[in-house]
């Protein structure tokens, strides 16, 4: 099933069907099973018109969180290992990566408030203090107030790599600014966990011009998807369940930076697309 956020109300789309949901956002996606919740929700809810639905996911999206914190996992691949370090070889910080990738503890650190993230079709920013600039798309999860894995969305973590080579301890400059998190374009809900087969792929087009183009599947991720939600809810409780972004497996050469108005793609299997283009720099 899909939920989408739109500024019309909330809508269900189940096989088929499109159903509009008036719930709170925070009430609706918070439930100890959400899949069984929103079948219920289908037995009662107003059916909308293929047409209606059209209109309002694509006229009226919003980015699929309502209060929830959104966090982030890093170094879950081998690929982003291997490409932080390379970036901080000149610091000699480059063995911190190699020891989180293999630690039991995962790196797990705060990414960002909701009012600061960006929805499908929506611009999201480059550092006017950062020469080197990327997009790392994340499979993301939405994890319930009880620490479970509810649905998931495809997610955006605009990075620094010149800040976040420069030093570790930046990290938190690399990775949290004013629109540096995309989320959307919904929330995939499913009755069984995300098939480890799933492919994520990303392109980068510049001026019609494909800069950069990607894939690869969850079966690369070092850990699993419920080891990096129980850390993330050993010492934390979140009333309304939060986000996790689950790290990057895909990145491009190092000679490339983004660019005002490129356009970032990001697929992941059975969810969607989520776009969005580099904003200017003020
Ligand atoms: O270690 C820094 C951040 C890692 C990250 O964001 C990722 O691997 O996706
Ligand atoms: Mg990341």
């Amino acid at each position: 099933m899909h939920l989408y956020k739109t500024s019309k109300g909330n809508i269900l789309k189940q096989e088929a069907s499109f159903f509009l949901l008036n719930d709170d956002w925070d009430a609706l996606i918070n439930q100890q099973n959400l899949y069984t919740h929103l079948l219920q929700l289908t037995t009662i809810a107003e059916k909308i018109s293929d047409a209606d639905a059209a209109n309002f996911i694509s006229n009226y999206l919003l980015p699929p969180i309502g209060s929830q914190e959104v966090w982030a996992a890093g170094v879950t691949y081998l690929r982003s290992r291997d490409a932080r370090m390379e970036e901080s070889e000149d610091t000699g910080a480059a063995d911190c990566y190699q020891r989180v990738y293999e630690a039991e503890r995962p790196e797990l650190f705060f990414k960002s408030l909701p009012h600061r993230v960006s929805g499908h079709q929506q611009k999201v920013n480059i550092r006017k203090d950062s020469t080197w600039n990327v997009p790392e798309p994340e499979l993301t999860l939405f994890i319930n107030s009880t620490g479970n894995i509810q649905a998931y969305t495809i997610g955006n973590d605009m990075s620094s790599r010149s800040i976040e080579g420069e030093n570790p301890l930046y990290l938190p400059q690399a990775k949290m600014y004013e629109r540096s998190t995309a989320l959307g374009p919904c929330l995939l809900v499913t009755e069984a966990p995300i098939p480890l087969s799933t492919a994520i792929n990303i392109t980068i087009n510049r001026d019609g011009t494909t800069m950069f183009d990607d894939a690869t599947t969850l079966e690369k991720m070092k850990r699993s998807l419920t080891e990096l939600a129980n850390w993330l809810f050993r010492e934390m409780d979140f009333e309304q369940g939060c986000f996790l972004m689950t790290g990057t497996c895909l990145v491009p050469p190092n000679d490339f930076t983004l660019h005002e108005d490129d356009v970032v793609n990001i697929s992941i299997e059975g969810i969607g697309v989520l776009t969005n283009s580099i904003a200017e720099k003020k």
